[in-house]
């Protein structure tokens, strides 16, 4: 009897820990800590837009994109890594006419999650 009891509470310890251990995965997904230029600013034309991320990003599968106000990219470059660490992604922008634009971006983590988000700037 008591073998089968002590085995039960170990079968319920190791759940829980199992659970414990994915909320933490979870809050370790890649979301922006910074961005710049920052959501709903208004700003002369940036020559770039640049996302700090909380978590190491994937090149292959990351991206970061701006559209116009129709839905264009501007964007004639792909989004590159400003740090050795890939935390930052940046992309360049062409010198942008004024008007509000769109940042789109997708963060893939170490882990395999996938992050998406976006926001809106204007240019004066
Ligand atoms: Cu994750």
């Amino acid at each position: 009897m008591y073998p089968i009891v002590r085995t039960s509470i170990s079968i319920v310890a190791a759940t829980g820990l199992l659970l414990f251990a994915s909320v933490g995965q979870a809050w370790a997904h890649a979301q922006p800590a910074q961005q710049t230029p920052a959501p709903d600013a208004t700003v002369s034309a940036p020559a770039a837009v640049t996302i700090l991320y909380t978590e190491p990003i994937e090149a292959a599968l990351s991206r970061l994109n701006v559209l116009d106000a129709q839905g264009k990219q501007v964007n004639t470059e792909k989004a590159h890594f400003t740090d050795s660490d890939h935390k930052s992604m940046q992309v360049a922008l062409p010198k942008l006419s004024p008007g509000q634009y769109k940042v789109q971006w997708v963060a893939v983590a170490d882990d395999g999650h996938r992050t998406h988000g976006g926001y809106t700037f204007t240019v004066k």
